[in-house]
C-alpha cells in the first residue's frame, strides 16, 4: 500500500456543499465519502460519489483551443493560454471601442460557486450585461422576498435551533430530496420531518414524498399563482390570519382581502384542477398549525407568471406570521466573513451601465442587475444592431438552457466571437469561437459560497486538473488582469486571501480557512424575530419603505406593476389559448429533475449515466393510452416550434391529461456537427420564447401545450442517432494536436 492521506473538502458537484473527505494515495484520489463532522452530516449523493470518474474523464478538455473550421463543424486546434488570454483581451478592447463596453457579456449556467467572479469581471470590465439562468431559477424568489420583506433571502428553518421545528412543511413545485437546491440542503429537511405533523406536498406529479404526505395536491402547471390566491380567500375567509404579525408588522391588508375575494374554492378548483376540498384543508393546516415553511421550487419561476406566483406565495408566509419566527422562514445571520459575494458588490453597477442592460427598459426586476437572455436572441435575430458582440460564457449552456432552441443557436452562431469555458465538449463549446479547459472541485482550491447562507466552506485541492486545465477563478483573474489590472490581483492566493480576509475580526487569511474548512453558523448565534430588534431598523421593523411586511407594494406599483398579487394564465393553456388546445390537447411541463445528473451534466459518466440512459418523460397511463402510448415506448413531442423524442414512463401518480420531460437534454456521444444530438430530445426545442413574464422575462419553460404520438416502426429505423454506442465518436483532446 502506497501513502495514504485524507484531505477534507467540500462537494459542488451540484449547489449542495455537502462536506466530503477523500482519502489519496500517491497523490491519486482514490476513495470519496461524506465528512460525519460537517454541516451535511456525512451525507453524500450519486453525483458527488462519481466524481472519480469524473476527474479521470477520457473526454475532459486538456488544453485552450481555437476554432479552425466552421462554427459548429468540430474542427479545433490547440493554442496556449498566452496566446488565449491575450487573444480574449484583445478581442474585449475592440469590441468596448467599437461597439461600446456594454456589447461585451459574461456568462454563466446554474451556481457553480462563483457568481462573484462572473459579476466582477462583468462589472470590471463596465458592462452589467451578464447572462444567467438567474430568471428562472432562483432570482425570481430573492427578487420577490427582497421587495415584500426589504430583504432577499428568506430560508426554511429546519434546523431546531430557535427550539422548534416546523409543524406544516410545504414542498411546492420542489423536490428537495433530490435537488438540494437554493441554500437548503435536503439532510435538514429529513431531519425536520421527525417533527413534522403536516408535510403538504403542491405537485402534479409525485415526487419521492408525495405518498408519505399529510395532503398532495397535483395543480394543473402554471396555475401555482391561483392556488395561492384561493389559499388565502380561505385564510381571511375563517379569519385564520396572525392577528398579531398582520396587525403590527403588515401592510396592505385590507387591499389584499379584497383582491383575493374572487378566488372562492370553486373557482379555484376551475383554474388549478384540485378538488376544493384539498385547497380547503391545505389552507387550514398552513394557518392553524404554526410554525410552517414553504419550500419553493424553481418549475415556478420557470413560467411567464413567476413575478405575481412568487409575489402570492410570500404574502402567504406573511399572512400565517411564517417569517423570523423559529421553524419558519427565516434570514441567515451570516459568517464572520461577511457575503463572500462582497467581492463583486464593491464594484459600482453604475446608471451608465445599467442603462445599457438588454431588456432593461421592459423587465423591471429581472433585468435591473442582468441581460434579458431572450430578448437578446430577438434582438440579434431581429437584424438590427446586435446587442452583444463578445460573450466570455464559464459553465453553461444557454444553447441549450434557453426557450427555442432553434432561435438561441441561431443567434449564438452569430456571436462575433464566444469562448467557452468548459470540463468537456458540449453544443454550447461546439458554437464557440475559444475553449478553455477547466478545473473540477477536486482540483481547486476555494471559497465555496454557493448562495449566502449561514456557512461557507473551503474547497480544498486534492489533485491537479489534467494537462492545462485551470481553475474558474484563475481564469478570470487572468482576464481582468490583462484589461482592467486595477480591479484584480497577483495571484490566486492574494485574491482568496483578500476574499477571507474579514474573518477573526479582520485577520483570516486563506490558509487558515483552508485548514477550518467551514466558517459560520452551526446553530447557536442564529437571531429570530429580527424584525422585533433594532436589527434591520432602530425602534424594530422590516427593511421596507413602509417598515412593514408588504402585502400591498408601492415599489411595483411606481415600476408600473400591479402592487398586488395576479394571476395569469401561460402563454399557452387550455383556457388562454383553446384554439390552440384543440390541436395540442396535453398540458406539459419540463422541469423535474433526475437525482444522478444535473442539468446537462453527467451523461458522460458511466456510472451515472447507466441509471437512464435516454430521456425519461412521463405520462398518466390512461392518458398514454388515448394516444396508443404503453410504458417505454419512444414518442413524439411536438408544439409549433418543433418536435423531439423521448421515451415514455406511464406513470399512475402524475395528473391526467398531461406530460412532464426531462429538460437539458443532449447526447455527449454524439458527434459536434450536429451539436452532440442537440435537437433530438430537448424539450427547449419545444419551448416558446414570445411569452415572457413581465418583471422578470422568465418564458414558460414548464407550462405550455404539445401533441404527443408514438413513434413509428420505420421512424424508429431512421438513423436520428449517428452513433450506436455511448462514448465511441466523441474525441478526446488528446486526439487533436
Ligand atoms: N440531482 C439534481 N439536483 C439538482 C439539479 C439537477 O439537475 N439534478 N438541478 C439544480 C437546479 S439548476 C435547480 S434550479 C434545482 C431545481 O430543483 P427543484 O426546484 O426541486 O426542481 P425540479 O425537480 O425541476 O422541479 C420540482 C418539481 O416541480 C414539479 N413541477 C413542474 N411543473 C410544475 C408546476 O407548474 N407547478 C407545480 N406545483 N409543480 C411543478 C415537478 O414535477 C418536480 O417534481 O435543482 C438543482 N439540483
Ligand atoms: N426546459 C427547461 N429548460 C431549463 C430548465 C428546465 O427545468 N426546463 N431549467 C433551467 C434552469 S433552473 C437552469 S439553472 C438552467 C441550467 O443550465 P446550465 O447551467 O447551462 O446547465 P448545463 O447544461 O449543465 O451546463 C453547464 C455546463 O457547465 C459545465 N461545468 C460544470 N461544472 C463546471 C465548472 O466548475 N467550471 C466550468 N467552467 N464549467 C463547468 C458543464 O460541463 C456544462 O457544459 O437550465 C434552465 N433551462
Ligand atoms: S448533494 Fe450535491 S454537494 Fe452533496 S454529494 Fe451530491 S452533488 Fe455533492
Ligand atoms: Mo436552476
Amino acid at each position: 500500500m502506497g501513502e495514504r492521506k485524507v484531505i477534507y473538502s467540500t462537494c459542488k458537484s451540484c449547489h449542495g456543499g455537502c462536506g466530503v473527505k477523500v482519502t489519496v494515495e500517491d497523490g491519486v484520489p482514490i476513495h470519496i465519502e461524506g465528512n460525519p463532522d460537517s454541516l451535511t452530516r456525512g451525507t453524500m449523493c450519486s453525483k458527488g460519489l462519481s466524481s472519480i470518474q469524473h476527474i479521470d474523464n477520457p473526454f475532459r478538455l486538456k488544453y485552450p483551443m481555437k476554432r479552425v473550421g466552421e462554427k459548429g463543424e468540430g474542427k479545433w486546434k490547440r493554442i496556449s493560454w498566452d496566446e488565449a488570454l491575450d487573444t480574449i483581451a484583445e478581442k474585449i478592447k475592440e469590441s468596448q471601442e467599437k461597439y461600446g463596453k456594454e456589447s461585451v457579456a459574461v456568462s454563466q449556467g446554474t451556481g457553480r460557486g462563483y457568481n462573484r467572479y462572473i459579476h466582477r469581471l462583468a462589472r470590471s470590465l463596465g458592462t452589467a450585461n451578464v447572462i444567467s439562468p438567474g430568471y428562472v431559477c432562483h432570482s425570481p424568489r430573492l427578487g420577490l422576498y427582497g421587495l415584500v420583506t426589504g430583504y432577499g433571502r428568506l430560508y426554511c428553518d429546519y434546523h431546531g435551533w430557535g427550539g422548534e421545528f416546523p409543524k406544516t412543511n410545504i414542498m411546492w413545485a420542489k423536490q428537495l430530496e433530490i435537488s438540494s437546491a437554493d441554500s437548503e440542503m435536503c439532510n435538514w429537511f429529513i431531519q425536520s420531518l421527525d417533527y413534522c405533523k403536516n408535510l403538504i406536498i403542491i405537485d402534479p406529479r409525485a415526487s419521492a414524498y408525495a405518498t408519505r404526505a399529510t395532503l398532495w395536491l397535483q395543480p394543473r402547471p402554471g396555475s401555482d399563482c391561483a392556488l395561492a390566491m384561493g389559499m388565502m380567500n380561505v385564510i381571511f375567509n375563517e379569519e385564520l390570519w396572525d392577528k398579531e404579525f398582520v396587525e403590527n408588522w403588515t401592510y396592505g391588508f385590507e387591499e389584499l382581502r379584497e383582491r383575493v375575494k374572487e378566488w372562492t374554492p370553486e373557482k379555484t378548483e376551475e383554474v388549478t384542477w384540485i378538488p376544493k376540498e384539498k385547497i380547503i384543508e391545505a389552507a387550514r393546516l398552513w394557518a392553524i398549525d404554526t410554525p410552517g415553511t414553504i419550500q419553493v421550487g424553481s418549475s415556478l419561476e420557470r413560467q411567464a407568471n413567476c413575478g405575481h406566483t412568487l409575489r402570492a406565495i410570500t404574502c402567504l408566509m406573511g399572512l400565517t406570521g411564517n417569517i423570523e419566527r423559529p421553524g419558519s422562514m427565516c434570514s441567515w445571520v451570516l459568517p464572520d466573513t461577511g457575503l463572500i459575494e462582497d467581492f463583486f458588490l464593491e464594484l459600482p453597477l453604475t446608471e451608465e451601465m445599467r442603462s445599457k442592460i438588454v431588456g432593461v427598459d421592459k423587465y423591471k426586476m429581472g433585468a435591473a442587475r442582468t441581460c434579458n437572455p431572450d430578448t437578446m436572441v430577438k434582438t440579434i435575430l431581429g437584424g438590427g444592431e446586435a446587442p452583444i458582440h463578445v460573450w466570455i460564457s464559464v459553465g453553461g449552456q444557454q444553447i441549450v438552457h434557453m426557450a427555442n432552441t432553434k432561435e438561441v443557436a441561431e443567434a449564438i452562431e452569430k456571436i462575433d466571437f464566444l469562448v467557452q469555458v468548459d470540463q468537456f465538449m458540449g453544443p454550447m463549446a461546439e458554437a464557440a469561437d475559444m475553449v478553455l479547459p477547466a478545473a473540477h472541485w477536486l482540483e481547486i482550491d476555494d471559497v465555496y459560497d454557493m448562495h449566502p447562507r449561514f456557512f461557507i466552506s473551503a474547497h480544498n485541492k486534492v489533485v491537479d486538473p489534467p494537462g492545462e486545465a485551470k481553475a474558474d477563478a484563475w481564469i478570470f483573474n487572468e482576464i481582468g488582469k490583462r484589461v482592467v489590472p486595477e480591479h484584480w490581483f497577483d495571484n490566486m492566493e492574494e485574491m482568496l486571501d483578500y476574499q477571507v480576509r474579514k474573518g477573526h475580526d479582520g485577520n483570516m487569511n486563506w490558509k487558515e480557512f483552508s485548514e477550518k474548512i467551514v466558517n459560520g453558523c452551526w446553530g447557536q448565534d442564529q437571531i429570530y424575530y429580527k424584525y422585533k430588534t433594532d436589527y434591520w431598523r432602530k425602534g424594530g421593523g422590516f427593511p421596507t419603505a413602509t417598515g412593514k411586511f408588504e402585502f400591498y407594494s408601492k415599489r411595483l406599483e411606481e415600476l408600473g406593476y400591479d402592487p398586488l398579487p395576479v394571476f395569469r394564465e401561460p402563454g399557452e393553456s387550455p383556457y388562454r389559448t383553446p384554439e390552440l388546445f384543440k390541436e395540442y390537447p396535453v398540458v406539459m411541463s419540463s422541469g423535474f429533475r433526475q437525482p444522478f445528473y444535473f442539468l446537462g451534466q453527467y451523461r458522460n459518466i458511466p456510472w451515472l449515466r447507466s441509471f437512464m440512459e435516454y430521456p425519461m418523460c412521463q405520462m398518466h397511463p390512461e392518458t398514454a393510452a388515448k394516444y396508443g402510448i404503453s410504458d417505454g415506448d419512444w414518442i413524439w413531442i411536438e408544439t409549433p416550434r418543433g418536435r423531439i423524442r423521448q421515451k415514455c414512463r406511464t406513470f399512475p401518480g402524475i395528473l391526467r391529461g398531461m406530460l412532464m420531460a426531462t429538460a437539458n437534454w443532449f447526447y455527449p456521444e454524439e458527434p459536434a456537427n450536429n451539436y452532440h444530438g442537440l435537437f433530438i430530445s430537448n424539450p427547449n426545442v419545444l419551448t416558446n420564447n414570445n411569452h415572457l413574464d413581465p418583471m422578470y422575462g422568465s418564458p414558460d419553460l414548464t407550462c405550455l401545450l404539445c401533441r404527443v404520438r408514438k413513434c413509428t416502426e420505420e421512424e424508429l429505423q431512421e438513423n436520428v442517432f449517428q452513433t450506436e454506442e455511448f462514448g465511441t465518436v466523441q474525441k478526446t483532446v488528446d486526439d487533436l494536436d
